[in-house]
C-alpha cells in the first residue's frame, strides 16, 4: 500500500477530545502542511506529543488548538508512519480537520483499515486483529478479559508450539521418504508421541474455544412444558420482571417471546413457548409449531413438569418433542403439595416460579450445563466459529495421521496429513486466509480502528 488513509477514530458526537488519525507514507508530510506548533512533524521524535494549531494552509484559518503525535513505522500500530491529532471533541471541528487532511492528499479509511494494515504489515496475526474487535465489542467482563489475553499474542505462542512439533515430525517422516533404505530415519514411536501430544493440545483448545464462543455469542434456552405448568412464570422469575402474561387459563402463551439475561457472565436468550398439547384451535396449533422451532434452535431446554400433579399424556408428549436436546428437568410449583411420581425421572430440580424457590440453583445449573466444570475466567483464546472450524481441521488431520501411523501406512500418506494439519494451522493464524475472509473480518470494525 502506498496511499495514506485518514479517519476520525473516536465515536461520533461531542466529547472532551476527538482523535483524527492518519497512516501511510505521506502522513508526516501532510501533517507538516497543516500543523503550526512547538515542533515540526518531520523533526518530531517518534511517539512524542506536541502542542500546536491546525491551520488551513490556503487561508491560514485556524481550525483548532491540538496535540499532535508522530508514530514512525515500523513500530506504530499499523507498521506505517502514523500521525494522531488530538482535537477538541466536537463533530464539526473533527470533520473540518479530517476534510483538511483529505484536501492535503489523504484518502478516507475503510472500516478496520488501520487494523488490516497492521495485520498485513505483520504487526499482529489475525487472531490478534480479531481480539482488537472482540475487546471493543465485549459485553461482559469475562469477554473483555479473554480478548485481552488473545490480544497479548497468546494464540501465537500456542500455535507456534504446535507448529514446531508438527514441522519436526514432518521432517522425520519426509526423511524416510527420501531415504527409504535408512531404517533409523523414521522413529515411529517418537512420531506417535509428538502427534498424540499435539492432538491433546488441539482437543483442549477446541473445548475451551467452544466455551469461549458461548461467552461471546451466548446460548439460547427455551422453556417447554404442557399448558399452565408455569413456563411464563419461570421466564418472569429469571428476568426478575413481569414480562410474560401469566394466567390460570391453560393456553395463555400463543406466540413465543424471548429476552436476554446474564447467567454468571454467559449471555442467555430465554424463550417462553406456547404449552404443548393436542388441540383443534388454529392459533394454538401455530403456537405448537413455533415451540418445536424454538426447541430446534435452542442449545438447552428447560423442561417443566408440575410438582403438584401426576404426570399426564401431555407430559409424555413434551418429552417426545424435546427428544435428545440437552435439557434440565424442572418440577415447578414445589410450594404446593407433591403429587408427581419422580421415581422414573433423573436429575430433576424442584422450583417455584411463583415464589422463587430454587431459582438460584437453576441459574447455577444453567451455568454448569453450558460451560461444564472447571471453566477458568477468560481462559479461552480461540472462540470464533472460524477458529473452531480451523482447529477442527487440524484435529482431524492429526487423527488421520495417527490412524495412518497405527495402520502402518506409507510415510507419503502420513506426510500428506501432516501437511494438511499445518495448512489448517496457517489458516488459523491468518497466514493463508483468503482475501474474502479477511475482508469479512475487517469489515466488522469501525472506521478509524
Ligand atoms: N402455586 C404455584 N403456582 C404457579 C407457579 N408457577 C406458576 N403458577 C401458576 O400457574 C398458572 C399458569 O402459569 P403460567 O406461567 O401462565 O403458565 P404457562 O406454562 O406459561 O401456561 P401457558 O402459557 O398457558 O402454556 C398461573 O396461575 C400461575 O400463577 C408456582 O411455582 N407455584
Ligand atoms: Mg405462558
Amino acid at each position: 500500500v502506498n496511499n495514506t488513509i485518514a479517519a476520525i477514530s473516536t465515536p461520533p458526537g461531542e466529547g472532551a477530545i476527538g482523535i483524527v488519525r492518519m497512516s501511510g507514507p505521506q502522513s508526516v508530510q501532510i501533517a507538516e502542511g497543516i500543523f503550526r506548533g512547538t515542533a515540526v512533524p518531520s523533526l518530531m521524535k517518534s511517539h512524542s506529543l506536541h502542542q500546536g494549531e491546525v491551520r488551513d494552509p490556503r487561508t491560514n484559518e485556524m481550525l483548532d488548538g491540538v496535540l499532535l503525535a508522530v508514530m514512525r513505522g515500523p513500530s506504530s500500530y499499523t507498521g506505517e508512519d502514523m500521525v494522531e491529532i488530538y482535537c477538541h471533541g466536537g463533530p464539526v471541528v473533527l470533520s473540518e480537520v479530517l476534510d483538511l487532511l483529505y484536501r492535503s492528499g489523504a484518502v478516507p479509511a475503510e472500516p478496520g483499515e488501520f487494523s488490516k494494515r497492521a495485520f498485513l504489515n505483520g504487526r499482529m496475526d489475525l487472531c490478534q486483529a480479531e481480539a482488537v474487535l472482540d475487546l471493543v465489542k465485549a459485553r461482559t467482563r469475562e469477554a473483555a478479559l479473554s480478548a485481552a489475553i488473545q490480544l497479548s499474542g497468546k494464540c501465537k505462542d500456542v500455535l507456534e508450539g504446535i507448529r514446531e512439533s508438527l514441522v519436526h515430525v514432518l521432517a522425520l517422516v519426509e526423511a524416510s521418504i527420501d531415504f527409504p533404505e535408512d531404517e533409523t530415519a523414521f522413529d515411529r514411536n517418537e512420531v506417535l508421541q509428538e502427534l498424540m501430544s499435539a492432538r491433546g493440545i488441539v482437543k483442549e483448545l477446541l473445548e475451551q474455544g467452544t466455551k469461549g464462543k458461548l461467552m461471546r455469542e451466548g446460548v439460547t434456552i427455551s422453556i417447554v412444558g404442557k399448558p399452565n405448568v408455569g413456563k411464563s412464570s419461570l421466564l418472569n422469575a429469571l428476568l426478575h420482571e413481569e414480562r410474560a402474561i401469566v394466567t390460570p387459563v391453560p393456553g395463555t402463551t400463543r406466540d413465543y417471546l424471548s429476552e436476554w439475561i446474564g447467567v454468571s457472565g454467559v449471555p442467555v436468550q430465554l424463550i417462553d413457548t406456547a404449552g404443548l398439547r393436542d388441540t383443534g384451535c388454529q392459533i394454538e396449533i401455530e403456537g405448537v409449531m413455533k415451540t418445536k422451532k424454538a426447541i430446534e434452535m435452542s442449545d438447552l431446554v428447560l423442561l417443566l413438569l408440575d410438582w403438584s400433579e401426576r404426570m399426564t399424556e401431555e407430559d409424555s408428549e413434551v418429552f417426545r418433542v424435546v427428544g435428545e436436546k440437552p435439557r434440565i428437568i424442572l418440577l415447578n410449583k414445589c410450594d404446593l403439595e407433591k403429587k408427581i411420581d419422580t421415581t422414573a425421572i433423573d436429575g430433576w430440580l424442584a422450583v417455584s416460579a411463583r415464589f422463587g424457590n430454587g431459582i438460584d440453583q437453576l441459574r447455577e445449573k444453567i451455568r454448569e450445563t453450558c460451560l461444564g466444570g472447571g471453566m477458568t475466567r477468560g481462559a479461552s483464546v480461540f472462540g470464533r466459529a472460524r477458529h473452531l472450524a480451523a482447529l477442527g481441521n487440524v484435529g482431524s488431520s492429526l487423527e488421520a495421521a495417527l490412524a495412518g501411523l497405527k495402520e502402518a501406512k506409507t510415510p507419503e500418506i502420513i506426510a500428506l496429513e501432516l501437511r494438511d494439519a499445518l495448512a489448517a494451522l496457517g489458516d488459523l493464524a491468518g497466514e493463508t486466509t483468503s482475501e474474502e475472509v479477511l475482508d469479512k473480518i475487517f469489515s466488522e470494525f469501525c472506521i478509524g480502528k
